[in-house]
């Protein structure tokens, strides 16, 4: 069992009902247990031109192989919708996988720790609502990463 950080993220469709559904899905996958789930944020998109996304992160403990959670994730994905065309193009629905236990992955398909989260708010302080003070599998500290990077183009929305 590993306790594994998902990143969710959407800016199409209602944001806020795509992670909710999203979350219920989690929670449902085989072997695996949905633990918490920090605040919703609003965030600005990080190319121009995109509606916001709303962000959030959970927290599972998964006994599932790291691949095989990642095409869990697609399914979700999928299911809700989601459409690949551009890269970081506008979607109904993002999974990333931003940690897995103590385990660095370094394969064509996955990468963790996810290889942008250190320049990302909306994933580096709704983590820090779950794991506060936590150090990475590589070795940095959650805080070192947060005092890098600004609370900007973020905001925490209120539970509903
Ligand atoms: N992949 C490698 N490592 C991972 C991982 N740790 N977790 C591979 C999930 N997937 C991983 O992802 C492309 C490929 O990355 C997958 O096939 C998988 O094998 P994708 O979801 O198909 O495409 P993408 O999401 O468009 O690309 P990418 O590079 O994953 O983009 P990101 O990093 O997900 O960024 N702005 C705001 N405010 N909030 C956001 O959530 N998200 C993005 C997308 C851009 N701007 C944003 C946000
Ligand atoms: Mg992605």
């Amino acid at each position: 069992m590993q306790r594994v950080y998902i990143g969710l993220g959407s800016n199409l469709a209602r944001p806020t009902e795509q992670l909710r559904d999203a979350l219920r899905s989690l929670a449902t996958l085989p072997d695996t247990r949905l633990i918490a789930v920090s605040s919703f944020y609003a965030s600005d998109s990080l190319l121009p031109g995109q509606p916001r996304y709303v962000n959030a992160v959970a927290a599972v403990d998964s006994s599932l192989e790291p691949l095989e959670l990642l095409d869990a994730l697609h399914g979700i994905e999928n299911d809700q919708g989601r459409e690949r065309n551009e890269r970081w193009g506008p979607r109904t629905l993002d999974l990333d996988i931003l940690l897995f236990g103590a385990r660095v992955i370094d394969e064509p398909r996955l990468k963790v720790p996810h290889e942008q989260m250190h320049l990302r708010p909306f994933v580096l302080y709704p983590l820090a609502e779950l794991a506060p003070g936590m150090q990475l599998a590589d070795g940095r500290e959650l805080d070192e990463l947060l005092a890098a990077c600004p609370f900007v183009g973020l905001e925490r929305l209120s539970p509903v």
